[in-house]
This record gives structure tokens, sequence and C-alpha cells, in this order.
């Protein structure tokens, strides 16, 4: 697959890049979107997690590579390095409020929407169904075992490692579901009023929501028949985002923080804050898993995600990075949806994840803190591409 270029692009030595990562994966799918919308020429090709880990370093998806040979990895420091690179897009608002609270709920939508993402593709038949079959073709074609026991194997792998080993059960069942629905209301009445989440045209805050919106929620069965009978507006919207274009998809961006981004501030400030902040504790007491109860749901050995100590470390480094004004700003706005005390509450973090700052170009965590070597156990053992080609 493969866009045209922009103009003024022809002698840019980083293009064409190469997008590595499953046409079904969240991630890739949040990543390509912002690189369709700069309108960058690409090709992505399908890969398992683990045939990438000896480029990036890291066993997950999407890896980028340059055309001069270099790779990165983590969707969030690599949107931020492209931002940079090709600042007239605007895909982080310029507004410092707007972009502290865009990047809230990108790392909102990216984190906690995923356990609702998963589960509505692997817990439901038709989806779990259809999944394995798109990923064993995708990723294990040349595996030499009859398709059933392929696709068993992926089903059971999904579910050891992203729902029901991670906290999703009988007494958490409607609280994951709820996470989804909620994130429906809240994205379409936004869209009711205005094409994107901060206006005319997308930025980060809806690439952020288009990860588990695109290729979760809109493309697996079951998820994808609710939001079409229950949120059309927000499919169109998938849609609209897919298809938008720095050279056509123009317009202005609001200044500040929407009042209808209020109901998801709430649920960060009830939810995914509190979270973060029981995950952090537990890294802090080095244990592998954790409960918790989240707005009366009980979640019960969870698994601790040292990424996810590294994001809340990041909220506040955006947050510090603020100038006074702004700060006061913000702290106002978090406090009135209940996210500035859990934002401070656990002390002492140290995710020990880019300490020199080398993101998006070093990558050592997946996202869930799944190691390699359990990671591998759970893949074949596809042939690496290394770090010079597939
Ligand atoms: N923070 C990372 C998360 C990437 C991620 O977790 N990708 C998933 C697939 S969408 C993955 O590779 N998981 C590893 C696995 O399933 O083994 C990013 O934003 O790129």
């Amino acid at each position: 697959m493969s866009s045209e270029s922009q103009s003024g692009t022809s002698n840019d030595p980083i293009l064409p890049l190469e997008l590595y990562g499953p046409e079904v994966s969240y991630f890739t799918g949040k990543l390509e979107a912002v690189i369709r919308f700069l309108e960058l020429p690409y090709e992505r090709i399908s890969i398992a997690p683990t045939q990438l880990a000896s480029s990036t370093g890291t066993a997950q998806v999407p890896g980028l590579k340059f055309a001069d040979g270099r790779w990165l990895t983590d969707s969030t420091p690599i949107i931020e390095w492209l931002d940079a690179r090709y600042p007239a897009a605007q895909v982080i608002p310029r507004d410092p409020l707007a972009a502290f609270f865009s990047r809230l709920l990108e790392d909102y939508a990216d984190e906690w929407l995923w356990r609702a993402a998963m589960h509505y593709r692997w817990e439901y038949a038709e989806s779990a169904h259809h999944l394995s079959r798109v990923l064993a073709d995708e990723t294990a074609s040349r595996v030499p075992l009859p398709e059933f026991v392929k696709r068993y194997i992926i089903r059971n792998r999904q579910r050891t490692l992203f729902t029901r080993g991670d906290g999703v059960t009988a007494d958490t069942w409607d609280h994951v579901e709820k996470i989804y629905f909620d994130s429906l209301t809240h994205i379409g009445a936004i869209v009711e009023k205005r094409p994107f989440l901060l206006g005319s045209r997308p930025s980060l805050a809806d690439f952020g929501y288009f990860g588990p919106m695109f290729r979760h929620f809109a493309m697996d069965p079951s998820s994808a028949r609710i939001m079409r009978e229950t949120a059309p507006g927000v499919y169109e919207w998938v849609g609209r985002v897919w298809n938008a274009r720095t050279s056509v998809t123009k317009g202005e961006l609001l200044e500040g923080v929407p009042d209808d981004w209020g109901p998801i501030l709430d649920s960060v400030g009830s939810a995914y804050l509190p979270y973060l902040c029981a995950n952090a504790e537990a890294w802090k007491a080095s244990a592998s898993h954790f409960d918790v109860d989240i707005e009366g749901a009980p979640y019960r050995r969870i698994r601790t995600a040292p990424y996810r100590v590294y994001c809340l470390e990041e909220l506040r480094r955006h947050f510090d990075a603020l100038s006074q004004p702004h700060q006061d700003e913000a702290r106002s706005r978090l406090e009135a949806h209940g996210c500035w005390e859990p934002l401070w509450r656990t002390e002492g973090v140290e995710s020990g994840i880019n300490p020199d700052r080398t993101a998006p170009f070093a990558g050592s965590h997946t996202m869930t803190g799944v190691s390699l070597p359990a990671a591998r156990r759970f893949y074949w053992s596809a042939p690496s591409i290394g770090r010079k080609g597939r």
C-alpha cells in the first residue's frame, strides 16, 4: 500500500517510509493514519511483533524504517518526531493547553481503551474466529501447522496475555464494555458538532482515539456492529480520519480545551489515572501483578506494566513544561475533572524507560510489560528481518 508523496518531499532522505505491522494492529493503524495525513510515501509490510525485536529493540509493532536505514518504535514519540519534522500539518496543536490535553487523551486512548479493544476482539466468538484467521494468514502463513491449530494458539495467547490474564472476568466484564460504550458516547457527542475532536482537521487526540476505534472497534465484527448501530457518527468520523490529507483537510483547530472533552476527562480522573497510580505503586514494590478497584469494578491480578509508569512520568513532564499561566489553567481544568490529585498521588515514580530521551530511536519495553523471551514463546520462530531489510 502506498500513498502519493506530498510536494517538497521528493529529496527527503528518510522517504519513502516502511511501516511494519499487521493490518489489524491498533498502533500500526494509528501511526498509518498520521503518515497518510502527512501525505508521506510509504509501504506497510505485515510482520509479527517478535520479528522486529532485533531491529528496534522491542518485540512490538509498529516499527517504522526510514529510507536512510534508521528504525523507530513507539507511536507516541514517533508522532512527536514526525510533527517536529513536518510542522506545517500541526498534528500536535500549537496552543500549549490544547497540546497538553491532547497528549492526555492520546495516552488514555492508547492505554486505557486497550483492554476493551482486546476484550471485544478475543472474547466474542465471531471476532475471535475471524481475527485468529487473519493473524494466522498474515503472520504465520509459513508455519507448518494445520490452520485450526494456529488459530487456537493465537486465540489462547491473546486471551492469556490481554483479556483473562489482564483482569477481564465475569466481575469486570460489564465495566470493560462500558469503557467502549462511553467512548462511543464521548466521541459521538463531539463529532456531531465538528468534523474532528479539536476542529475542522484531525490532530493528536483524533489519532490517539483512532488506534482503538479503527483497527479494532470499527473493524472487528462484534464491536463494529455496535458502532454501526449505536454510533454511526463515530463510524463516519473513523472514515474521515483515515481519509484526511493535509493538502485537502484544511481548517482551524480550537484553542484550549473544549467543554465537550469534559466527560472524557472525568473518565481519565475516575478510571485511568487511578489505574496508573496503582500500576506505579506495584512497580515500586517490584510486584509483577496487582489488584485494583476501578469505579467499583474489581480488577484482580493485572500485570504491572513499566511502560505505563513511563506514561505517568511523561504526563507529569509535559505538565511541568508548561508556562506558569498555562499550568494554572491546566490545573484548574484537571481539578474540575478529578484528574489533579491522581496525577500526582504516587511519589517517587521512576520507570527507567527512556532516561536519555533517545525514543523513538531506541526501544526496550513493550506496552504491556511482556518480556521478550515470554513474547517469543508465544509467537512462531519467524525469521528476524534484521536491521537492514526484511
Ligand atoms: N506504545 C507502543 C505500543 C505498541 C503495541 O503494544 N503494539 C502491539 C500490537 S498493536 C504489540 O506489538 N504487541 C506485542 C504482542 O502482541 O506481542 C506504541 O505506541 O507503538
